[in-house]
């Protein structure tokens, strides 16, 4: 079970995961409100058993820990760091800028622009400063931790297998799909 730390030290807005206590994977986001469409990127790295942490770092409401987040992460050990955000969504860039920890972008709909708003900004980096940029919502954030498990698996085999289980698994959830019921005669 998770929790929200708010204890005034370094660890604040950090979701607290039991199995993250060295993370390589680092999820953040722009507010406690886009941790509806994160979840879905914890719960994928949670399944295979990667090492990770979840925190709130907003790049215009806590500029500093954005920089402070940004600036540790490699000594701390993160392989790559998710991050999502909605409206002008620039928390993915603002890190990119401040770490060569790869960054992988998803946008979130929070605004009347349904997440196209945050696609836009976060997939339109100007050339030096690259942030990998997945699909609006759940869909992107789900692939965010697969392809961040896919980076990880070029050097431990154990990911790699699990990975493949949870590919294999995918192709045989949809061969067991059958239209019988839905189709008369
Ligand atoms: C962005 O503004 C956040 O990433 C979030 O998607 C959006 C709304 O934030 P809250 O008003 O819910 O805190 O910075």
């Amino acid at each position: 079970m998770s929790e929200i730390a708010c204890d005034g030290t370094a660890q604040r807005n950090r979701i607290i995961d039991g199995m993250s206590e060295l993370p390589l994977v680092g999820v953040v986001m722009g507010s406690k409100s886009d941790y509806e469409v994160l979840v879905a990127a914890v719960e994928i790295l949670r399944a295979l058993l990667i090492p990770h942490e979840a925190r709130v770092v907003s790049a215009h409401r806590t500029p500093d820990l954005l920089f402070e987040y940004a600036e540790t992460a490699r000594a701390r050990g993160l392989r790559v760091i998710i991050a999502g955000a909605g409206g002008a969504a620039h928390l993915p860039g603002m890190l990119a800028a401040k770490t060569l920890v790869p960054v992988l972008g998803v946008p979130v709909a929070a605004t009347q622009l349904n997440g196209l708003d945050a696609l836009l900004s976060i997939v339109q980096m100007p050339k030096g400063v690259p942030v990998g940029t997945l699909a609006i919502g759940k869909a992107g954030a789900a692939n965010a931790a697969l392809l961040a498990a896919e980076f990880l698996a070029t050097t431990d085999a154990d990911l790699y297998d699990r990975l493949a289980a949870w590919r294999a698994a995918r192709t045989q959830e949809v061969l067991a799909q059958s239209l019988e019921e839905e189709l008369p005669g």
